[in-house]
This record gives structure tokens, C-alpha cells and sequence, in this order.
């Protein structure tokens, strides 16, 4: 391990955690130029184009372990894909959603962001882009209170419980589809309300760690696999409870996760399997949302705004930045 000053270096050096938030903050302003276009592919690829270039800068090796695709799918940020300057030697797994809500984003809706997290080599669930059931509730209650295998309703029970509040007094919140009907049915029998939303569970599990802000006692329901690592990544940094399972449905997936290193098809992750040691998070908003402010073009600045936050020390940072001077450090 390197030393600085005869102190052994914090692999995740702190440092990085600024470098992190330029990389966010270049993806969502590239995908913030597409807004409202209704072109879902052409926003998604501006945020992987910008975000690839401000990875290959930094002074890291990583491996991408979290990325837009298997190998043979995409050309850029591909599962396995090594970023980061050659001659590094900080080796760490990233998992990027350069634009988590592609379809809010072409239609100019609330709650795009643009996502990364970085940890040590090795300590990101490798997961393929299949569904993950998860369930997720903030930080201050005891461990195992709530449970993926539990009933809706338990689950309701035991949350409304320990906040010593009536279920009546519990919000839940779950990505509106159609496979979430009888989920959505049981929580309100439960008597919990139920907050729906459209795209973007990565920050739909964060409103969790604020329930007191958001409204969100509790996540429930199945979304992407790799928004389910990144959002543990986040709650790992600001505290927090969940847990995942993939849905391995198909003897197909099941062998794309073999091929990732997954021998339990079946296996119920805690959020320290997902990300089992210090990691950062970082996120800019894109669009307007509950969490963080869009990208705003003013006439000689470009405005972003960003949470990046590390597991070290539990430090959640607000990023609001002025960009200026863009064509001469290409922040197109
Ligand atoms: C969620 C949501 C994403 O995919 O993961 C969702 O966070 C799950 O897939 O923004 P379905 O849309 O098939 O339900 C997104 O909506 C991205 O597509």
C-alpha cells in the first residue's frame, strides 16, 4: 500500500472522491443537452461517451463491473472493460449508469441521474442486467427488522413497529408496473400508502436513508440488477438496510450469471455482499428531481449539482458547481 507522509494511504483515497464527481457531473451534462428530445438511445449513449472519457482520466485502473452491457453488446463500458490510466496502480471495480432514467430524460421528466460508484478490486457484486427484487429501509433500526421473504404485510407491521407509528403512517415506495400489482395490493392492506414512480430506483432506494425529507419509509419490488449494486453502494456510504435477490427465471440467465461467478441462482444478498467494503457514490441530477437540482445551460455556465459520498466516513457532500470556460476543457 502506498504512503504519504509515513501514513498508509485509504485505498479509496479520499481524493478520489472529488475525481469521482467531475465524471458524473460530465455525463449528466452531456445527457442534459438530449432532454426532452424523446430519444432514449441517443441521451443514454452522450451520458457513456462523456463518462468513459472522464474515467480514462483519472488515476485509477479500474474494471468495470457494473456497465451498459455484456461484452458483445456494447462497445463502451462493457462489463469487464478496464478504465483509468495504464500506469496506475489504485485497483478498483466502478459500476456506472451514466443515465439512470433514459426514458425521463427524453421526455424531460423528473429524476434522471447520472450514477457511478467505485470500490476496492473485488468488492462489487458482479451482476447481470436481469431484474432484482429488493427491499430497503434507512438506517437507524435494528438489524433484519424487515426481510425480502417476509410478507408485505410483516414487513409493514414491524417497520410501522419500530418507528412507533400506525402502519397508516407508512409510506412505501414501488417502481409502477404492471408485475407489482399484487406487491402494491398487499401493502395497503397492510394499510401502508403507496408512493408509485415511473423510472429511477437507484434514487427511489436512497429516499429511503431520508425518510424524514422524502416520505419514504420503505422500498419494496423488483427493478435492475445493476441499479440494485449501485444503490447498495449509495446505502452502504449513508446507512441503511437492504437486501436483493436476482431473478434468475430462465435456464439463459442463469447461465449469464454463472458466467459472472454466481453459483447461487437463488442466493438472498445482504447490502455487504453487494458491496462488501468501502466504496464511493456518486450522482448528478439531470433532470429536476426530489434529490438533486437538473443541469441548468445559463448563457456563459453550465450548472450541476451532485451528491458524492464515501463509506470511510459516512461523509455525504452536496456538489453545486459553475462550469465555465466548456469548449477549452470539453465539456460537451
Ligand atoms: C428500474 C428503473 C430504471 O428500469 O430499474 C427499471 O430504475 C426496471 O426495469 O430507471 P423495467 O422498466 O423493465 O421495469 C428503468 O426504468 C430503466 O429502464
Amino acid at each position: 500500500m502506498a504512503a504519504i507522509n509515513g501514513q498508509p494511504q485509504q485505498l479509496l483515497d479520499r481524493i478520489l472522491s472529488l475525481e469521482i464527481v467531475r465524471v458524473t457531473e460530465r455525463a449528466a451534462v452531456s445527457a442534459a443537452r438530449l432532454r426532452g428530445r424523446g430519444n432514449e438511445m441517443a441521451a443514454d449513449q452522450a451520458a457513456v461517451d462523456a463518462m468513459r472519457r472522464e474515467l480514462n482520466k483519472l488515476p485509477i485502473r479500474g474494471t468495470v463491473v457494473i456497465g451498459e452491457g455484456e461484452r458483445d453488446e456494447t462497445p463502451m463500458l462493457f462489463i469487464g472493460e478496464l478504465v483509468g490510466l495504464e500506469t496506475a496502480t489504485t485497483k478498483v471495480d466502478i459500476a456506472v449508469d451514466p443515465l439512470d432514467g433514459t426514458t425521463l430524460c427524453a421526455k424531460s421528466l423528473p429524476g434522471a441521474i447520472a450514477t457511478m460508484a467505485m470500490a476496492e478490486q473485488g468488492t462489487l457484486l458482479n451482476a447481470p442486467d436481469v431484474y432484482m427484487e429488493k427491499i430497503a429501509i434507512g438506517p437507524g433500526y435494528p438489524r433484519g427488522l424487515v426481510d425480502l421473504d417476509a410478507p408485505p404485510e410483516e414487513n409493514i407491521a414491524a417497520l410501522a413497529r419500530a418507528k412507533g407509528v400506525p402502519p397508516a403512517n407508512i409510506t412505501a415506495l414501488v417502481l409502477d408496473r404492471p408485475r407489482h400489482a399484487d406487491l402494491i395490493a398487499a401493502l395497503r392492506k397492510a394499510g401502508a400508502a403507496v408512493r408509485l414512480f415511473t423510472d429511477g430506483d437507484t434514487a427511489g432506494v436512497i429516499h429511503t436513508a431520508d425518510a424524514e425529507g422524502t416520505g419514504v419509509d420503505i422500498y419494496l419490488g423488483s427493478g435492475g440488477a445493476p441499479e440494485g449494486v449501485l444503490a447498495a453502494a449509495a446505502l452502504r456510504c449513508i446507512g441503511g438496510q437492504m437486501q436483493g435477490r436476482l431473478v434468475l427465471d430462465t435456464e439463459e440467465k442463469r447461465a449469464r450469471a454463472a458466467k459472472m461467478g454466481i453459483k447461487d441462482p437463488r442466493k438472498k444478498y445482504e447490502m455487504e455482499d453487494m458491496v462488501q467494503g468501502d466504496c464511493l457514490f456518486a450522482a448528478t441530477g439531470v433532470t429536476d428531481g426530489p434529490m438533486l437540482r437538473g443541469v441548468k445551460f445559463r448563457k456563459h455556465v453550465i450548472e450541476t449539482e451532485t451528491v458524492v459520498m464515501r463509506s470511510v466516513t459516512g461523509t455525504v457532500r452536496y456538489i453545486k458547481a459553475d462550469h465555465r470556460q466548456l469548449d477549452k476543457f470539453h465539456l460537451d
